[in-house]
């Protein structure tokens, strides 16, 4: 099946008249920062204008959830974009990071009733993080961001806009 059949929705949908938060972490920022510019390209290539897109940067993944709570009970967001980068070493906290960002992020949206996307690369090495974030639309900010994307459209369209 071509991407384009499984992923229709790519070329019907816009972000226009919709708000986004970018929630994205320093650690491995080289990294960060690709997937923070591949979710903000995406959303200016679905229309979203130039002030409906906020960016807030916190230490590390861990911290993600709860700025990106934040972001969703302050009600100015249609959805809520989390990118991240956690790369396996040699000490347990990958495990309790990667999971406490992806279980927070996660609970966060349902307390909240806010989409909050998963844009957190969690990979063996640099290699693979390099991977993910290559300006294309395979890198994990853009399909975080067209993902974002998808769900307002769906949420606003079939419950309303929920405030
Ligand atoms: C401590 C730590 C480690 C070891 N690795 C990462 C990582 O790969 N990616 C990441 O985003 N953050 C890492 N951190 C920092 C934690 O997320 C957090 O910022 C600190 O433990 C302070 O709460």
């Amino acid at each position: 099946m071509s991407s384009e059949k499984s992923q229709p929705h790519k070329q019907t949908l816009t972000a226009s008249g919709f708000r986004f938060a970018i929630v994205a972490s320093r650690w491995n920022d080289a990294i960060v920062s690709r997937l923070v510019e591949g979710a903000q390209k995406a959303l200016k290539q679905a229309s979203a204008a130039d002030d409906a897109v906020e960016l807030f940067r916190v230490p590390g993944a861990f911290e993600i959830p709860l700025c990106a709570q934040k972001a969703a009970e302050s009600r100015r967001f249609d959805a809520v974009i989390c990118l991240g980068v956690v790369i396996r070493g040699d000490t347990p906290h990958f495990e309790y990071i990667a999971a406490a960002a992806a279980r927070g992020i996660s609970e966060a949206s349902l307390r909240t009733g806010v989409p909050l996307l998963f844009g957190v690369i969690t990979a063996d090495n640099v290699e693979q993080a390099d991977e993910r974030s290559r300006d294309n639309e395979n890198n994990k900010g853009h399909e975080a961001a067209m993902a974002a994307v998808e769900v307002a459209n769906l949420y606003r369209k079939s419950f309303g806009r929920g405030d």
